[in-house]
């Protein structure tokens, strides 16, 4: 089955408000009070943060060379930098290193030794995931290559995997048992598959599972292991359901709420396509639908039987 563009737009705008609804209530009370002051854009609409400008700066680089190419990703990443866009503390340090000229693996090696496990790499993977929706074997390599850039920690990479999965199964329509299957094979650390196989026992839908228990058994911070499978489950459980559930529901998780309402988002969004995001104020929607929309346009063509 070939993906429609509405999908394509439904997961950059699901991304975008995920993260812009999100942002408010990302962290403690001084990020918070910072984000009152910065989050809306001059004529009042919800600002995105990095999650949203770091999967732009990968569409970018996957429109001009059709393939990720690391050193043009990192010099794109560190020309959209802003610290008002709320990046990771290490991802920050990094990009500012490039910035003033440090190559990138030096760059990456300088803030995390053995690199971070951030969820800044599982965030900006769903662009890869929609530019190479029919070769999974090549999604898979490609995503790790977009993630390597600023994440080496193989949790961080783990962590981009996983969602490129599911973006992928979301495109394709909904085969959940070998969705859950691939991510068990493909995140196979013990962290991530325990936490796969339990979200996978609860997406039956058989009994919903309270607030609590989804933030206490697969977390809800910054650490991929901690966010990636948690907007899986959300993304999962809300599929049928409106946008706004979801978001309800992953604003009642705190902590990193940005992240894990922009990857539900692009999840939910890549499934049910834009329509009803539409009504949804949010900053640079109209740039958002062109990317997706040449996303669509120049994305591996689509196998034609007989060929
Ligand atoms: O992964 P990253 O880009 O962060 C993305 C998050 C999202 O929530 C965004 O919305 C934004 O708010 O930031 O940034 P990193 O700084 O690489 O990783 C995030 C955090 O994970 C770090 O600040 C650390 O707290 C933790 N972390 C580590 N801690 C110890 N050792 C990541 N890697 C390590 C590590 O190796
Ligand atoms: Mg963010
Ligand atoms: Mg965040």
């Amino acid at each position: 089955m070939n993906a429609a563009v509405d999908q394509y737009q439904g997961c950059l705008l699901g991304l975008a408000l995920g993260d812009a609804i999100g942002a408010p209530f990302e962290g403690g009370p001084v990020e918070r009070a910072l984000w009152h002051v910065i989050g809306k854009t001059r004529n009042h609409l919800p600002r995105w943060t990095d999650d949203t400008q770091m999967s732009l700066d990968v569409a970018q680089v996957l429109l001009e060379h059709q393939a990720i190419d690391q050193d043009r990703l990192a010099e794109q990443f560190a020309g959209s930098y802003a610290w008002s866009r709320g990046y990771g503390p290490g991802t920050a340090r990094q990009l500012k290193l490039v910035k003033r000229g440090t190559h990138w693996p030096e760059a990456r090696s300088t803030v995390f030794k053995d690199g971070s496990f951030g969820n800044g790499a599982a965030m900006r993977s769903p662009p890869v995931a929609l530019f190479f929706y029919n070769d999974f074997e090549r999604l898979i390599a490609e995503t790790k290559k977009a993630a390597a850039v600023t994440h080496a920690h193989p949790l961080a990479i783990q962590g981009a995997v996983a969602i490129s999965i599911v973006i992928y199964f979301a495109l394709q329509g909904r085969n959940y048992p070998e969705m859950w299957r691939l991510l068990k094979e493909r995140c196979a650390s013990p962290v991530f598959s325990t936490k796969i196989g339990l979200a996978e026992r609860w997406a039956d839908g058989s009994s919903e599972i309270a607030k609590g228990e989804v933030v206490k058994l697969l977390g809800n911070g910054m650490a991929a292991q901690d966010s990636v499978v948690t907007a899986i489950y959300a993304a999962t459980r809300f599929m049928s359901r409106s946008f706004g559930e979801m978001i309800s529901f992953i604003i009642s998780f705190k902590g990193d709420v940005d992240t894990i309402g922009a990857m539900a988002g692009a999840i939910w969004g890549a499934a049910n396509g834009s329509a009803t995001l539409e009504g949804i104020p949010v900053e640079a929607r109209d740039q958002l639908k062109w990317v997706a929309m040449e996303l669509y346009k120049k994305r591996l063509p689509p196998f034609i039987c007989g060929q």
